[in-house]
C-alpha cells in the first residue's frame, strides 16, 4: 500500500479523503472504498459492502450536510476498512437521532443508516445540533475479534502531496500500550522517509522507557531530515507523555478540565533536548490525543463540549475535519485511558 519510499518497504497508506461537495463524489467515495477494501485484505462480498456503506454515508452528506467529508483507511492491526464521515450539520444530525432512538421513517432517511449499522462490524455516531456529526463504520471479516483497545487515528498528507510526512503507530498489545506520532520535517518524500525510519525503529524500541525510545529514534534519524516526535504510554489511571517538537498532547474528559502538554523544542535526529517525561491522570472514559502541527492547536484552548465527549474512535476525524491546515501533513491518534 502506498508507493515505496526510496525502495524501502512501503508505508501503510495514509488516510484517503473524499470531500463530498457534489453528487458525483458519492460514487467516488464508494469506488475508492471498494478499491481500498481489497487492498486492506477484504474478500468475497466485503469490498462491495464497504462500497455500499461508503455510498450511504456519502449520500447522506451530499443530501443533508454542510462541508461533508469521508475518510477511508485500513483498520489498524486486522484486515478491514474504516469509513469515517464528518460534517458541520445539520442533516446527518436528524438521521443520527432517528437511528439512536430506534425511530423509523417511511422515507429513505432512517433505513439507510440502519443498513450501515447492520453491515458494519462496528458503527459509532455522535451528533449535536450546531456542531454536526461524526460517524465511523468498520468493515471487517465476520470472525474478527473486537479491538483490544479503543483507539482512533487519522493520517492525512498535505493537499496535493502523494507522500505523507507524518507517521503513527501503537505498540505493546500485552504490556503498557505505547503510541507514537512522528512528523518528518517539511513534507513530501524526504519527510515520509524520516517518518518511515522512525516507525521502523519504534518496532524494536517499544518496550523501553520513553526517554530510551526517544534516544533510539534520535540515533536512527541522524541521516534523515529529522522529525518531531510524541510518545504516549498508558498505565492504569494515568499516562506518560514525552514530546520533542510540535507533537502535542491533550487529555479530554466529559466533566473535568482538559489538560494540554507541548513537546520540548528540538528536532529528533539533529538537536535532541534532554527527554522529559510528564505524567498526567488518564482514566477509563477519558481520552488522550497526540497530534501533529497539521492540526491547528487552537482547538485545545477551549474544546467544545461536543469534542470533550467524543469517543477515541471519532475524535481524530473530528479534529482533522475541523482544525486541519491543508498545507501540512496532519495526524491525530487517540486512546482511552485504562
Ligand atoms: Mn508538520
Amino acid at each position: 500500500m502506498g508507493g515505496p519510499v526510496n525502495g524501502r518497504r512501503a508505508e501503510p497508506s495514509p488516510t484517503v479523503e473524499v470531500r463530498i461537495d457534489h453528487y458525483s463524489a458519492v460514487h467516488l467515495a464508494a469506488s475508492r472504498a471498494r478499491e481500498i477494501a481489497v487492498r486492506c485484505g477484504l474478500t468475497g462480498p466485503l469490498p462491495d459492502q464497504a462500497g455500499a456503506v461508503a455510498s450511504e454515508l456519502a449520500s447522506n452528506l451530499d443530501k443533508h450536510a454542510v462541508d461533508g467529508v469521508v475518510y477511508l483507511q485500513p483498520v489498524p492491526g486486522v484486515p478491514g476498512l474504516e469509513i469515517l464521515a464528518a460534517d458541520r450539520g445539520p442533516g446527518m444530525a436528524e438521521l443520527a437521532r432517528c437511528l439512536s432512538d430506534g425511530y423509523t421513517t417511511t422515507g429513505t432517511l432512517g433505513t439507510g443508516l440502519g443498513a450501515v449499522q447492520r453491515i458494519s462490524g462496528g458503527f459509532l455516531v455522535r451528533t449535536e445540533p450546531g456542531e454536526g456529526t461524526v460517524a465511523a463504520a468498520r468493515i471487517t471479516p465476520p470472525d474478527t475479534s473486537p479491538a483490544a483497545r479503543r483507539t482512533g487515528m487519522v493520517r492525512l498528507p498535505a493537499e496535493g502531496e502523494e507522500f505523507c510526512g507524518d507517521g503513527c503507530a501503537v505498540a505493546g498489545e500485552t504490556g503498557a500500550p505505547t503510541a507514537l506520532v512522528v512528523d518528518g520535517l517539511g513534507h513530501g518524500e524526504p519527510a515520509a522517509l524520516a517518518a518511515h525510519t522512525a516507525l521502523r525503529a519504534f518496532e524494536g524500541l517499544a518496550d523501553r522507557t520513553l526517554p530510551e525510545i526517544v534516544q533510539g529514534l534520535h540515533r536512527s534519524l541522524r541521516h534523515t531530515r529529522g522529525a518531531a516526535v510524541g510518545l504516549l504510554r498508558l498505565h492504569e489511571g494515568r499516562a506518560e507523555y514525552c514530546g520533542v517538537g510540535n507533537i502535542r498532547l491533550c487529555v479530554l474528559s466529559p466533566r473535568e478540565e482538559h489538560r494540554r502538554m507541548d513537546g520540548r523544542p528540538g528536532v529528533v535526529g539533529w538537536n535532541l533536548p534532554t527527554p522529559q517525561v510528564r505524567s498526567v491522570p488518564l482514566r477509563t472514559g477519558q481520552v488522550a490525543v497526540l497530534y501533529s502541527d497539521g492540526i491547528a492547536s487552537r482547538w485545545s484552548h477551549a474544546p467544545s463540549p461536543f469534542l470533550l465527549r467524543l469517543p477515541p474512535e471519532l475524535l481524530p476525524a473530528a479534529l482533522a475535519h475541523r482544525h486541519r491546515k491543508y498545507r501540512d501533513d496532519a495526524t491525530a491518534l487517540s486512546m482511552e485511558g485504562l
